[in-house]
């Protein structure tokens, strides 16, 4: 098959320049590592009978013009466990973009399941294939026995993954190490798991295989998988490169694995599917994202009203209550944009019904448009269960369209909230349309904006005897940290789908398909831009939907335990997330409910969640508590079109909202192991007090100059980075914006639809040289579309810049069409950084001179009473007196 095969083609890497300087390099190199790894580890990468050499060697090789290998693989050592070895192994690599190179290993004589293309679009082998002579990343096939293959930076020549000479490939298990350099790497991701750091910690082992297993629980397989890692190397291998040169590596699979994280190894044992690793090119932590969601799907747009502050609890008894919450939020002032219901509203805990007693239907329609006169919105739970209940319409609809998932012949009888449930197939075509019927019925029963979607992992009362070897494979993965079999309180693996599925290879997928289905429905049913909140996700799930990290405990773990959760799922590609306010779990306290929403405020989705066992939550409860929200959320609030301008991003380039320090300084290496602090974008810093009785914290600054987000005032100057004891009594939020950007900002309101009708306000904080950036982008905050051809938007950049004695700023409209249309002004002009402002002689907008002005502090200017059309481009500039400039 593979004549094309020549020994100059034997060895090679994808450039023919380096091919043998590689070629020879690489053998010596992965043997001595191999050595290190052998005399450094527990060798968990050694199956038990401690295989050496266990592996297939390279039959032949054909290297395409454009640098693709492809190669046969033949098996030349047997390993004893886990069933019979395949013999013959395809090898396919090829650069699909500049920065993204696919290595594929599959049976060369059989198919495989692989993720189908209808579920995560993606070329298939081979068919985009860009020269990877214009690649930084290299690709080396090692005609070592057994074969390995090497990815390394061109630009550095760091080795970015080299496999160990063992890889096994049986149809229930597959097994492929790569070295890495422990004290140059720094790896994030691999979840979902809750863990106490966000840099991962070697000797773990981080198992997916998607589980209705509590957040509150520390290294378990949780509600989702993402196979996802990104790299952070401290420094080039010769210690000449800069710090922070990132790569990112995804293994496209969805069946149940254990990834094993040795510090000086990485080591993936998976159950099913094929091996295809996707290695991103970087350099940088935010072009891997851009890189990584390229190929996975851009994280949706959320609604503009989403991003308001949501109250939510398990238990509330009826409509009433509902109501009273509603109106003490109104009557504590504080912002609530977003009411939900839980499972309670359900009759007998049926998905679309209303308890005829306690939650009626008309009055609930009442309710909800009431809400929606005030700006408000309505969200409802679904759980994917559907009742088995001959008198039930969903049920019977459901029955009669065949959409339920079958086991042995018949639809499969699973035992959740409303007893005995069939669980609709959304690999089933025909399930994606009776999900959308089911829920447009629903919605002219009651309006709802946007649905929370849980137990879709998919969780299960009962766990069902096994039928065939799919229900227990040969390796057991690491489920629940206990080894537990696959099919506990689960649908059993060997369920089927359509289409002749096993529910062995779709697990994962549940959540992810669930959320898709809901996402389109919603979209079908209101033309407006779908709110889907998942508990449930996998690679590609943020195309779809947000994200809450589940149940967590009303603890002051959890509470820290959330920033790395929340952080994981922007690196997973799913901005939009938060985790349960004031802790869901448990009894919270006074003390603890008002440092979490002190911290919720900013997570990208913030949301007050309680559980049916705990006391009541609300922030208007106790006074400190709903102090600190006020203040908070007010922050919150005035940063909307700061935190919306971030969505469009997330949306375009893959940036998480919420983002690790190292994202914005990943040549400061202090910052790699930062878990207690996070960013808002580039230029907003959290530093949340995590810890009972605290009257101070120490929060680390990056280089830079960082001012108090309240205050304006107070600033902290780090030449080189720096940890800083900070203030943090009672209600005092560490927020700070750095020099060098540029914040849009609305006055705050009580709800997301009057702020966002407040002039805007600029926040100019000059860095160094007096330049700062930022941007701002509009459009109606519920088009289907973000930006997309046929919508209305407005995107406006900023910058500020020192000439001479002048600070100039200038607005650059990239487009004005919606700021235009909706006549959108900004009416004042706040610029931090200035030595002193006391030396301001004179302001001018487009030329004319400005009178009011107004020197607030020494460092604070503000300019007010300005009208300024947002779609039209201007210059302003503050002339400074002599014995002044800007630092
Ligand atoms: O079996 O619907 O994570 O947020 O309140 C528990 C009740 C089911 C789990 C969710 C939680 C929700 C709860 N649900």
């Amino acid at each position: 098959m593979f004549s094309m095969f020549s020994s100059r083609e034997k060895t090679g890497t994808m450039t023919s320049g380096r091919r043998n300087h590689l070629a020879s390099l690489n053998s010596p190199l992965l043997l001595f590592l191999f050595f290190v790894f052998l005399h450094s580890c527990s060798c968990s990468v050694l199956n038990e009978q401690g295989v050496v050499g266990h592996g297939y060697r390279i039959r032949s090789v054909n290297v395409d013009p454009l640098g693709a290998f492809t190669a046969d693989l033949q098996l030349i050592q047997k390993a004893s466990v886990y069933g019979p070895d395949i013999q013959n192994l395809i090898l396919f690599a090829s650069f699909e973009t500049k920065d993204r190179l696919r290595v594929r290993i599959t049976d060369a004589d059989n198919q495989r399941w692989e993720i189908p293309q209808n579920i995560i679009p993606r070329p298939s082998p081979g068919q985009h294939i860009f020269s990877s002579k214009d690649s930084d990343l290299v690709f080396a096939l090692n005609e070592t026995s057994p074969f390995t293959f090497t990815i390394t930076r061109r630009s550095t020549g760091d080795v970015l993954f080299s496999t160990l000479p063992i890889i096994v490939f049986k149809d229930k298990y597959l097994e492929m190490s790569s070295s890495l350099p422990a004290t140059r790497s720094s790896l994030y991701g691999l979840g979902e798991h809750t863990k106490r750091k966000f840099k991962l910690v070697p000797n773990d082992t981080f198992t997916m295989w998607n589980a209705d297993i509590p957040a509150a629980n520390l290294d378990q397989n949780l509600y989702g998988s993402h196979p996802f890692y990104m790299d952070v190397r401290s420094s080039s291998p010769n210690e000449t490169g800069p710090p922070g040169i990132t790569h990112g590596v995804l293994l496209m699979n969805s069946n149940g694995m254990d990834v094993i994280y040795g510090g000086s190894y990485i080591t993936y044992k998976v159950i099913g599917g094929v091996l295809d690793f996707y290695f991103f090119a970087g350099p940088s932590p935010l072009l891997v994202m851009d890189q990584y969601t390229e190929l996975i799907g851009r994280p949706a747009p959320m609604p503009y009203w989403s991003f308001g502050f949501h109250q939510c609890r398990y238990g509330y008894k009826n409509l009433s209550e509902l109501e009273y919450v509603v109106a003490q939020y109104g009557k504590a002032g504080i912002p609530l944009e977003v009411m939900w219901t839980d499972i309670d509203h359900m009759d007998a805990y049926k998905d679309f019904t209303l308890d005829p007693i306690n939650f009626p239907a008309e009055k609930m329609k009442k309710f909800v448009d009431q809400l929606h006169n005030k700006g408000q919105k309505y969200v409802v739970i679904l759980d994917p269960g559907i009742s088995v209940n001959y008198t039930y319409g969903t049920f019977l609809r459901g029955l009669k369209q065949d959409i339920y998932i079958k086991r042995g012949g018949a639809n499969y009888l699973g035992s959740v909230w409303p007893g005995p449930v069939y669980f609709p197939d959304f690999l089933n075509p025909a399930a994606g349309k009776f999900w959308a019927q089911e829920i447009s019925i629903f919605r002219q029963m009651l309006p709802v904006d946007g649905l929370w979607i849980d137990m879709n992992e998919i969780s299960n009362f009962i766990t069902s005897p096994p039928l065939n070897s799919l229900d227990e494979p040969p390796y057991s993965i690491n489920n629940a940290g206990v080894r537990r079999p696959i099919n506990n309180n689960t649908v059993p693996a060997s369920a089927m789908h359509y289409g002749n599925v096993e529910e062995y290879n779709v697990h994962n997928l549940y959540g992810f398909l669930e959320s898709r289905a809901t996402h389109d429905a919603l979209i079908q049913a209101t033309g407006k831009r779908p709110f889907v909140l998942a508990r449930s996700t996998f690679v590609g799930s943020g195309k779809y939907t947000a994200h809450w990290t589940g149940d967590n405990a009303a603890k002051w773990e959890d509470l820290q335990y959330s920033i790395p959760s929340i952080l994981n799922s922007g690196l997973f590609g799913i901005p939009m997330v938060g985790a349960d306010i004031c802790g869901f779990i448990g009894d919270t306290t006074e003390e603890l409910c008002r440092r979490w929403i002190q911290l919720g405020a900013f997570y990208p989705f913030a949301r007050d969640h309680s559980d049916i066992n705990s006391i009541h939550q609300e922030l208007y409860i106790w006074n400190s508590v709903a102090q600190s929200a006020r203040k908070a959320l007010g922050l919150r609030y005035r940063l909307l079109p700061y935190l919306y301008t971030l969505m469009y991003e997330a949306h375009v380039k893959g940036a998480p909202i919420a983002r690790p320090l190292f994202f914005s300084f990943p040549e400061d290496i202090m910052t790699y192991d930062i878990s207690t602090q996070f960013m808002i974008g580039a230029g907003v810093m959290v530093s949340p007090v995590l810890k009972p009785n605290a009257t101070t914290i120490d929060a680390y600054f990056p280089r830079g100059k960082w001012f108090n987000l309240f205050n304006y005032t107070q600033l902290v100057t780090s030449k080189y980075g720096k940890y800083v004891t900070l203030d943090a009594e009672g209600d005092t939020i560490n927020a700070h914006v750095r020099a060098g950007n540029i914040l849009v900002m609305q006055a705050e309101e009580l709800t997301t639809k009057i702020a966002r009708q407040n002039p805007f306000e600029l926040l100019v904080v000059l860095g160094e040289h007096g330049c700062a950036t930022g941007e701002v982008f509009l459009d109606d905050g519920e088009e289907v579309d973000m930006a997309g051809e046929k919508s209305e938007w407005s995107l406006v950049r900023f910058s500020c810049k020192m000439e001479e004695k002048n600070v100039k700023l200038r607005s650059e409209v990239v487009n004005g069409a919606y700021a235009l249309k909706h006549g959108l002004v900004i009416k004042k002009v706040v610029i931090l950084g200035l030595r002193s402002a006391s030396g301001i002689s004179s302001v001018y907008l487009n030329e004319k001179k400005v009178n009011s002005y107004l020197d607030v502090s020494d460092t604070v200017v503000e300019i007010r009473g300005l009208s300024q059309l947002m779609s039209e481009e201007f210059g302003l500039k503050l002339k400074i007196s002599d014995e002044m400039k800007a630092k």
